[in-house]
């Protein structure tokens, strides 16, 4: 029941599967996979798409032709194993070249660099069929304030995407931006920090309308923030083409564990928010397996991933049609609906008139008990598998 299969639209990427472990105090534990074999393995597992950055797949310093062989295996991988691309992205920060930024760096000639890259990793991606494409600032950010201004900084991340939307339209590319925001790590502050910030940028951008967000669970957790309402903003706002789901454990370094590993009733209020909300984008996990794993508990990471999304949305189904839990919902969502109705309607002289002209009795509805204390122990019940 709770097997994946490739109508969920589970996908990981290239990066995740691929992760061999090393952190800053320590080297690789994995030895490195071939992007088909990752392809044929996730394929079997039953995910349905792979995501990669450039140089997950292309070396930084391939010739033209060992690019296109490459990308001509791995399009028969892909094709051998009926796996997608939904996501294509660009590393802007590995090299030592963007150590101090890429889109957002003082130096002119790293900003084009920048440019160049990702605009060859764009068509890298529309090549593969991708028609999502990622920006995760990486290194857009600053160790020492006094290096940069920071509304210049805004300026010139806003002049890249800008620019590229019109790469994109120009060439006439099936394409629209996922933007990634994350608080801090590798930089000690990164720009447009969380999902707020960067849906507010968006509005400032030329063409908002092919720009939306790729947030990440365990970036804005680092932040302290509350995932669910953030995803639930960008959904209402039309502006989550892509997700990063995997989990944390609070505000630390990005962890990238397992999904559904720690924050069991946040996420579990996530899958129910996507799948009540009928998104219909990638479910793409962003994590990689504990470094204690060798080959076999990265598929065990990756299955993993997949069945507590499913087990989720089975849960998400059953609160669903709960008679207890939603007999209790409607009973606190009631109250007087002729008071819902007087501003329901929107603004009018009529409505003013009546609402100050109700005698309210601000005394009598603070007596009100919400039971939210009921509710959510049977909530807690139902994901604890006693109900
Ligand atoms: C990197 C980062 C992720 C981004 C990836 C896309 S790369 O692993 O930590 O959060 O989503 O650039
Ligand atoms: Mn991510
Ligand atoms: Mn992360
Ligand atoms: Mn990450």
């Amino acid at each position: 029941q709770y097997t994946p299969t490739k109508a969920d639209k589970f996908s990981f990427g290239l990066w995740t599967v691929g992760n061999r472990g090393s952190d800053p105090f320590g080297g690789f534990v994995r030895s490195e996979l071939q992007p088909t074999y990752s392809v044929k393995k996730l394929s079997e597992l039953g995910a349905w798409g792979i995501n990669l950055h450039d140089n997950d797949l292309v070396p930084f310093d391939a010739t033209s032709q060992e690019r296109d062989r490459i990308v001509r295996d791995f399009k028969q991988a892909l094709n051998d194993y009926g796996m997608v691309v939904p996501e294509a992205t660009t590393d802007l920060f590995r090299h030592p070249v963007f150590k101090d930024g890429a889109f957002t760096s003082v130096d002119p000639s790293v900003r084009a660099f920048a440019l160049q890259k990702t605009m060859r990793a764009i068509d890298l991606g529309v090549e593969l069929g991708a028609p999502i494409y990622v920006f995760w600032g990486g290194r857009e950010g600053v160790d020492s304030e006094a290096s940069k201004n920071p509304v210049e900084s805004i300026k010139r991340m806003r002049e890249a995407i800008n620019f590229l939307s019109e790469y994109v339209l120009d060439n006439g590319y099936n394409l629209r931006f996922a933007l990634e925001p994350k608080p801090n790590e590798p930089r000690s502050d990164t720009y447009l920090p969380t999902i707020g910030h960067m849906m507010a940028f968006i509005a400032t951008l030329d063409h908002p309308e092919m720009v939306g967000v790729n947030p990440e669970v365990a970036h804005e957790y680092m932040a302290g923030l509350n995932f669910v309402h953030g995803v639930a903003q960008a959904l209402e706002a039309g502006k989550l083409f892509h997700i990063d789901l995997n989990d944390q454990k609070g505000p630390r370094f990005d962890q990238d564990l397992r999904f559904g590993s720690e924050n069991i009733k946040n996420l579990f209020f996530l899958v129910k928010l996507l799948e009540d909300q009928k998104y219909t984008g990638p479910r793409h996990f962003d994590a990689h397996a504990y470094r204690t794993e060798d080959e076999q508990g990265v598929w065990d990471f990756a299955t993993g991933c997949m069945r507590t999304y499913n087990v989720f949305k089975e849960k998400a189904r059953r609160f669903n049609t709960d008679p207890e839990i939603q007999a209790l919902l409607q009973e606190v969502n009631s109250g007087d609906s002729s008071h819902a109705s007087l501003f329901s309607g929107g603004y009018s002289k009529a409505a003013v008139e009546q609402i100050k002209a109700i005698d309210f009795h601000p005394e009598t509805l603070a007596l009100r008990g919400y039971k939210y204390e009921k509710l959510d122990q049977l909530t807690i019940e139902l994901l604890l598998g006693v109900r």
